[in-house]
C-alpha cells in the first residue's frame, strides 16, 4: 500500500508499544471476542507519554470542531467527561493542554466507581455536568459497552454529550455484529460526533512498514470477522 502515517501517529503507536500498552498476541476481549492485539490506555503513563497522548487528543478534538460539514462538526463544549479510572489524567491533561497550547478553557469532571457514605455526595468529581455541553473522552472502543456506560452516567447528571473522542478506534462491529461501534454510538450522541485519534487501520499501516507480517495477517484475519463491513 501507499499509505503513511502523520508523524504524530506512528509516535503514539512507538511509544505505546514501547511501554506495552500496545501488544501484538492472544487476548479475550470484555465482549468476548479472540483479539491479535490488545490496547491498555492505562499503561500511557509518563510524561512524555501523557505529553503525547494528550497533544494528540487535542488536535483531534480541535480538528474535529472545524470539520466540514460543519453540521457534522463537534460543537464547542463546556466540559471533558474521563469515565474513571483510565479516563481521569486522559481528561486532565487535555483540558490544561486546550488552555495552555489552544487558549481553549474547558472544565473536567470524572465519575467514581463506588459511592461516598459521607462528605461530599454523588458519583460526580470536578466541575458539574448540569445542564453543561460535554465531550467523553475515552481508550478503546469495541462493541461500545463501556463509552454507553459513560454516555449514560453523564446525562444522568443532567449534562448534554456532544462527542466523544477515544484514542483507539477499533473498527468492529457492535454488539449485533453487523452495523458499525462508532456509528451505533454516533445515532446517541450524532453524526461525526465519534472522533478518535488512532483507528484499527492505522495499525495494520505500521504494521506493513515495519515488515511485521504475521502481526498483519491475524490482524487481517479478526478484520475479517469482527471489522467494519462495508
Ligand atoms: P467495549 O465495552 O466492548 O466497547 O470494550 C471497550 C473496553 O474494553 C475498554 O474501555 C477497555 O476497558 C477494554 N479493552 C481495552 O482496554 N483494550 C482493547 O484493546 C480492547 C478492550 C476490550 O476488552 O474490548
Amino acid at each position: 500500500t501507499t499509505s503513511s502515517l502523520p508523524n504524530y501517529k506512528s509516535q503514539l503507536i512507538e511509544h505505546a508499544m514501547s511501554v506495552d500498552a500496545l501488544k501484538f498476541g492472544t487476548f479475550t476481549l470484555k465482549s468476548g471476542r479472540i483479539s491479535p492485539y490488545f490496547f491498555n490506555a492505562g499503561l500511557l503513563c509518563t510524561g512524555p507519554i501523557l505529553a503525547t497522548l494528550a497533544s494528540a487528543y487535542a488536535a483531534t478534538i480541535i480538528e474535529a470542531q472545524s470539520s466540514s460539514p460543519s453540521s457534522n462538526a463537534l460543537p464547542k463544549f463546556d466540559v471533558l467527561f474521563g469515565p474513571a479510572y483510565k479516563g481521569i489524567p486522559f481528561a486532565s491533561t487535555t483540558a490544561l493542554l486546550l488552555h495552555t497550547q489552544h487558549n481553549i478553557q474547558v472544565g473536567f469532571a470524572y465519575d467514581r466507581k463506588e459511592a461516598k457514605d459521607h462528605g461530599e455526595g454523588g458519583m460526580m468529581v470536578g466541575v458539574p455536568v448540569q445542564g453543561k455541553k460535554v465531550v467523553i473522552l475515552d481508550d478503546v472502543m469495541t462493541s461500545g459497552k463501556a463509552v454507553r456506560g459513560a454516555i449514560d452516567t453523564v446525562k444522568a447528571n443532567g449534562g448534554e454529550v456532544v462527542g466523544v473522542v477515544q484514542a483507539l478506534d477499533r473498527e468492529e462491529v457492535g454488539q449485533d455484529g453487523v452495523s458499525s461501534t462508532v456509528k451505533e454510538v454516533e445515532d446517541l450522541v450524532g453524526q461525526g460526533r465519534v472522533q478518535s485519534i488512532l483507528k484499527m487501520r492505522d495499525l495494520m499501516i505500521w504494521l506493513e512498514k515495519n515488515g511485521m507480517q504475521k502481526e498483519l495477517t491475524d490482524m487481517r484475519e479478526y478484520w475479517q470477522q469482527y471489522g467494519l463491513k462495508n
